[in-house]
């Protein structure tokens, strides 16, 4: 293998000529094109670096899922009338263990968002450290307003197609947007009824009374706010007395709120896709979680009950609370896009010290940019809510051994894994030349990773 230098300019247009081939195959995919730029902007110095890269097409190889399975989802619905939505598996790349992550029900889901996220997920579980390849799955469904029967009918109905595609050493799926303890239990006791197998290891996210673990409810948003803390620590702060402000309020934004309080944080605002609370005082949580996971309701039902303690603004972007009040650190933890550039601004006027991705791909590339040129320190998704798989990985790991870990133990090693992730990230950005870029420091440490497990397993 050659280990000469490729001259820079060879390098980036060797870059932009497959990048452009990209764009060509997969038209119209505008959110899987914006996460393939990012990981391309990164990926200069390593090309010309390692040129046995570009030799074995790795690049290439990486963009292109591995397979890609799109089916029919027919159930029927209280009323008797039958209903069609659209199942997704993009199982992106196996290089380093079975295809790993979660599935999406909301709407907007479109071939091309599941493959954005399947990308991410490939960089973002090497990233991890653990023997977990990338995918991610979805439909279009939108378990909002629907029944407990309905979402039954419909898991099993996706189950149905899905199973044949999916198992412990092949495919295991777990939660996303629209899919949580509820689906996935649905899922699960369809697979196991079909294939009449007890595989607990097909699925992650499961209960903890039956082959779930402990954490990993929690893990994302846990792992998020460890993230965010280690970067704190690097400019000698930590959470203690800061303001918060955490987008969304499912899963992801509930225990990144919890984790947040925990180390001394005030979280005064957090959303829904209706509205924003603002809460000066700080949210309260255990009245959060009743309304959301309890009773399923909306951030408006919350508001109500807690009275005058809280401001309900429908309609209302969260980071526009930074327009009036001071805020330390934001966590979105919704969806892709939802933090803009004139959102990145309104936060730094506001003094924002530290951002980082609880969701996938949240803040759009010119608010990256505009936290990179104000010094703020980023977190991005791929490092910063990799607690999540990660903890499912030990889930996958517990299952194999028919062990079930306790939760201080369990966090614990979320804790180390997320420790872990930061140092790789700050240390592969020290190598490059860029000390603090995280965004370079996950890409670069993320590819690598995937791209030598690449190289030994020959062109497959
Ligand atoms: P949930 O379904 O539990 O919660 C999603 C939250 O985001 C809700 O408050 C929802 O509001 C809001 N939201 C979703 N879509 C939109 C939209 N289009 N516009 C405005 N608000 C929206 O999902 P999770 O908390 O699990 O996921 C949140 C993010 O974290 C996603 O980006 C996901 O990919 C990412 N993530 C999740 C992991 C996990 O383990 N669950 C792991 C790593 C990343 P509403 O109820 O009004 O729709
Ligand atoms: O985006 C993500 O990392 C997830 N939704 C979790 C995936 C998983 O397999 O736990």
């Amino acid at each position: 293998m050659s280990t000469t230098l490729v001259p820079p300019t060879t390098a980036s247009a060797r870059l932009e000529s497959i990048f452009d081939d990209v764009l060509r195959r997969n038209p119209g995919e505008t959110e899987f094109h914006q996460a393939a730029r990012e990981v391309f902007d990164s990926l200069g110095r390593v090309i010309q670096k390692h040129p046995q890269y570009a030799e074995a097409a790795i690049l290439e190889r990486i963009c292109e899922p591995e397979r890609q399975i799109i089916f029919r989802v027919p159930w029927v619905d209280d009323a008797g009338q039958v209903q069609i939505n659209r199942g997704f598996r993009v199982e992106f790349n196996s290089a380093l263990g079975p295809y790993k992550g979660g599935l999406r029900f909301h709407p907007s889901v479109l071939l091309g968002t599941v493959k954005f996220l399947g990308f991410e997920q490939v960089f973002k579980n090497a990233l991890t450290g653990m023997p977990i390849g990338g995918g991610k799955g979805g439909s279009d469904f939108d378990p909002k307003g629907k029944s407990d029967n309905e979402v039954m009918r419909f898991c099993q109905s996706f189950m149905t197609e899905l199973y044949r595609h999916i198992g412990e050493y092949t495919d295991v799926p777990a939660g996303d947007i629209g899919v949580g303890g509820r689906e996935i239990g649905y899922l699960f006791g369809q697979y196991k009824r079909i294939t009449n197998r007890y595989e607990s290891g097909v699925l992650t996210g499961k209960g903890v009374g039956w082959g779930g673990a402990l954490v990993r409810t929690e893990a994302t948003g846990y792992g998020a706010t460890v993230f965010t803390e280690e970067m704190l620590r690097t400019r000698g702060e930590d959470f203690d007395g800061k303001r918060v402000l955490v987008s969304g309020s499912g899963n992801v934004a509930l225990y990144a709120i919890e984790k947040v309080q925990q180390l001394g944080g005030i979280v005064v605002g957090c959303s829904d896709s209706s509205g924003t609370v603002y809460d000066e005082k700080g949210l309260d949580l255990g009245l959060l979680r009743q309304v959301k996971e309890v009773d399923r309701g909306r951030l408006s039902d919350y508001a109500e009950a807690r009275g005058a303690d809280s401001d309900y603004r429908a309609g209302a972007r969260i980071w526009s609370i930074a327009e009036s009040v001071r805020v330390d650190v934001a966590l979105p933890c919704a969806t892709q896009n939802e933090l803009d550039e004139a959102d990145a601004r309104t936060l730094v006027r506001s003094g924002v010290l530290a951002v980082a991705e609880g969701a996938n791909m949240p803040c759009t590339p010119e608010a990256v940019r505009v936290f990179a040129e104000s010094s703020v320190l980023f977190g991005p998704g791929k490092a910063a809510n990799a607690g999540g798989v990660a903890t499912s990985a030990l889930e996958m790991q517990q299952n194999a051994s028919r062990d079930s870990w306790s939760f201080e133990h369990s966090e614990q090693r979320l804790h180390e894994i997320m420790v872990g992730i930061h140092e790789r990230c700050a240390a592969t950005a020290d190598e490059y030349g860029e000390p603090g870029n995280y965004v370079l420091g996950a890409n670069v440490a993320g590819f690598t990773r995937v791209a030598d497990a690449m190289l030994a397993l020959g062109v497959i």
